[in-house]
């Protein structure tokens, strides 16, 4: 059964679409456009009761929060394609703390400089300096405590890559590629190195661009072409 992702794979459904690309399972996209509101529809509402994309519906069963229906499906999926959750208990539980870092001190002012330098303008809001100079204070403190950590170990859980690193690729390509703010990453010796070698994973980066720049209408046949690219 291919699972439909609603949201535009520009934003946080990304992070969902790259666990599907590196897991190997089918999805399709159904696009809400969140510059005319859809997500605001009373029917899109009736799926995901806060708003947000991105949501899943595979068959009868319906999950949204990006890294819910990611751990649901690293899970479901665990000997399929790249081992995500790691062997041991032990490990797991490293990368569920990891997960929770990126999801509550990594991706809040990430996010927030995106909205701001990125999709703001976009609707004609003008970016404020104040805004953008707290956040970037935010995340760099929060970098700084990877490059501590990524000095001991090769990925943010320990020796493989994990979910936890995975959860970091779609926000943190707009970083580099988008708000001219890769210095972020490039200043710190071991973050540099870590961004470098999950890049290469599967090859997620470029399909990270892909996503932030194709059209919806363009998306399904590139989603096939990429896929199959990336499973061969
Ligand atoms: N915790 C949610 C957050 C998702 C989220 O922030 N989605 C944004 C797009 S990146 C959104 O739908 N924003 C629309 C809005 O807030 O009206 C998740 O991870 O699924």
């Amino acid at each position: 059964m291919v699972v439909k992702v609603y949201g535009p794979s520009y934003a946080s459904p990304k992070r969902v679409i790259a666990l599907f690309i590196e897991k190997g399972i089918e999805f399709e996209v159904v696009d809400v456009d969140l510059f005319k509101a859809e997500n605001r529809n009373p029917d899109y509402l009736k799926l995901q009761p806060f708003g947000v994309l991105p949501v899943i519906q595979d068959g009868d069963y319906t999950l949204y929060e990006s890294r819910a229906i990611m751990r649901y499906y690293a899970e479901k999926y665990k000997s399929q394609g790249t081992e995500l959750l790691g062997k041991t208990i032990e490990e797991r539980g490293l990368i569920e703390q990891w997960l929770e870092v990126e999801a509550h001190n990594y991706q809040p002012p990430l996010h927030d400089l995106v909205v701001e330098l990125l999709f703001g303008p976009k609707m004609g809001k003008t970016p404020d300096p104040k805004r953008i100079e707290k956040d970037e204070e935010k995340l760099v403190r929060v970098l700084d405590v990877y490059e501590e950590r990524l000095s001991k170990t090769k990925y943010l859980a320990g020796g493989s890559f994990s979910l936890a690193d995975l959860s970091h690729l779609p926000f943190t390509q707009y970083l580099v590629t988008s708000l001219e703010k890769e210095y972020l990453i490039r200043d710190r010796e071991h973050v540099s190195a870590w961004w470098d070698d999950i890049n290469q994973i599967q090859d997620l980066f470029r399909l990270m661009i892909y996503l932030s720049l194709i059209w919806i209408e363009e998306f399904d046949h590139l989603n096939k072409r990429q896929s199959e690219q990336l499973r061969s």
